[in-house]
């Protein structure tokens, strides 16, 4: 067997749902790239329309093509990470595989990067030249603008698209940002900026967001979210996790409704203090477990009768957390420790902590 020589450029391409897109994916990359040694990898997260079966058909008949299927896992940042860091050519590309991007832009991507004209390409909509219009509702432009002034806050230069999906750098570079990157949620390119610890010098070139033909986005409104937990991750320099955060976030939420629940129940309507309390405590439990599976643990969501399951396992470990806080507070009191102000304030601190702590082990296991 002989060797073949290394691809100057990877396009990684992070898909979820895209099976009616990779062939016209494939297609467009060589018609584009024509001259360049390319290959492409293909990360998909076990998408149930079969989109790794799509690539495998075409990876069996052509050599640049692979695909990396992983398992229980969802997450565009992390697929962007992890097929960067599964090519050894010595460019990488990022873009979306549903045909949004454009990809006649690669190769002058390659060549600015090659040339050394800048050290990361970024494909944008927001400057001249670029169309954003396109394939983006007034609700998706609006988050993205308010995202982009955000993040320009945030970042030592000024990119004019830093939520863009489609750019490109040197694997070098990768690799030196690769340990800090946060790795969560749909933000690769702003990680990636954020992460650098420097200004890297930096070449937009605009493009027209194409809309989508086939396939269904999966951005969300959590996306705004996510993004300010991106942003909160970075100013705490990631020593404490991202998903706490979330996770503390959505226990201050369910605090005020359970307050609005007594004040409504017992305040208002004449509830009994004890009946208003143990419904206030279920509702906001409920509140929390369904605001905890749609947005801190949104990448492993329970559904159907595990959905069930785990809410009773959350009254569990909430209910046992509820007993702890109470015997601590009263402890701390009894002798004197605190005042009760403070003693109440670290019972619930400590309930917070085992609460996140037992249900990520527990309610949201990691498969
Ligand atoms: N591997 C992987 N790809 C994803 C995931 N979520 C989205 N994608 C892909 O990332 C790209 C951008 O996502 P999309 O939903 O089109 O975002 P939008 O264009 O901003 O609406 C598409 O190619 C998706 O298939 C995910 O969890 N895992
Ligand atoms: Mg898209």
């Amino acid at each position: 067997m002989t060797a073949t020589a290394l691809p100057r450029l990877c396009v990684v391409i992070p898909c979820f749902n895209e099976a009616a897109n990779v062939a016209p994916m494939v297609a467009r990359l060589d018609a584009t790239l024509a001259g360049i040694a390319w290959e492409a990898i293909f990360v998909d997260d076990d998408s149930p329309d079969g989109t790794s079966v799509a690539v495998r058909a075409i990876a069996v008949q052509d050599s640049r093509i692979r695909c990396l299927k992983r398992i229980g896992r969802r997450g565009l940042a992390s697929a962007c990470i992890e097929g960067m860091l599964a090519t050894s050519a010595p460019y990488l590309a990022v873009i979306d595989g549903d045909l949004q991007h454009d990809e006649t832009l690669l190769p002058r991507m390659l060549e600015a990067l090659e040339g050394g004209l800048a050290e990361i390409v970024i494909g944008s909509r927001n400057i001249e030249g670029g169309d954003k219009q396109g394939g983006l509702t007034a609700a998706r432009q609006m988050i993205s603008d308010t995202g982009a002034a955000l993040a320009n806050a945030a970042l030592p230069m000024r990119v004019s698209d830093p939520m863009s999906g489609f750019f490109a750098l040197p694997r070098d570079l990768l690799e030196e940002i690769a340990p800090r990157l946060t790795g969560t949620g749909f933000k690769i390119l702003l990680d990636i900026l954020l992460s650098a610890k420097r200004p890297l010098r930096s070449l937009e070139i605009p493009y027209s967001f194409r809309a989508r033909v086939a396939g269904e986005s999966k951005l969300d409104a959590a996306v705004l979210l996510e993004f300010a937990g991106l942003l909160a991750d970075k100013a705490l320099g990631g020593v404490v996790p991202l998903r706490f955060l979330s996770f503390a976030a959505v226990g201050a939420i369910g605090l005020l409704v359970h307050l609005a629940v007594l004040g409504l129940l017992h305040g208002l309507g004449g509830v009994g203090f004890n009946a208003a309390q143990w419904s206030a405590t279920l509702i906001a439990m409920t509140v929390n477990f369904l605001l905890n599976n749609r947005i801190t643990y949104r990448d492993r969501r329970l559904r159907g009768p595990a959905l069930l399951r785990g809410l009773v396992l959350f009254y569990l470990v909430c209910g046992l957390g509820a007993a702890a806080n109470i015997g601590i507070a009263n402890l701390l009191l009894r002798d004197g420790v605190l005042a009760w102000g403070l003693a109440g304030a670290a019972g619930a601190a400590l309930t917070v902590v085992w609460n996140y702590a037992v249900s990520a082990t527990l309610v949201w296991r990691a498969k």
